[in-house]
């Protein structure tokens, strides 16, 4: 009876062993998992600390080109506050970009790129224009900085 006893113990311990094993591996990846949990909040808080900064110094950059006779895109939307990079290349004729409200007025030579960058420092809708002569089509060379 004893012996028995023994043996129904030891039969017993077999799954209990597994079961043991199993839920150290359990344990194991439940720490690996808090492991990673903390490693991911704590880049979730590094970002978020980050963009917070960078809601100041957000940099929007748009690559523009003009033709005869319109700018693409004609349409820049930005949010106040952005620092707005304008990478603008005539890809046919001269022209030129012209914001009459923001004093900004470049001359655009075929192929060669002009960068302009300025602060959107005030809400509001700003019309953008080609300044130069440049054919029948001059007066539809217009378009419109958006700042939100
Ligand atoms: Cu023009």
């Amino acid at each position: 009876m004893g012996v028995n006893f023994m043996r129904s113990m030891q039969v017993r311990s077999k799954p209990n062993e597994l079961s043991g094993g199993f839920s150290k591996i359990v344990g194991i990846l439940a720490v690996i998992f808090a492991m990673s949990a903390v490693g991911i909040s704590f880049v979730l808080l590094y970002d978020s600390n980050e963009s917070m900064t960078a809601e100041t110094t957000n940099v929007k950059e748009f690559v523009v080109t003009a033709e005869n006779w319109s700018f693409n895109p004609y349409l820049i939307t930005v949010n106040k506050g952005d620092r707005v990079i304008l990478k603008i290349t005539s890809v046919e004729g001269t022209h030129s970009f012209w914001v009459p409200a923001k004093n900004i007025r470049e001359k655009l030579n075929q192929g060669r790129q002009v960068v302009i960058e300025f602060t959107a420092d005030a809400r509001g809708e700003f019309i953008f224009k080609c300044g130069i002569i440049c054919g029948t089509g001059h007066n539809n060379m217009k378009g419109a900085i958006v700042i939100q």
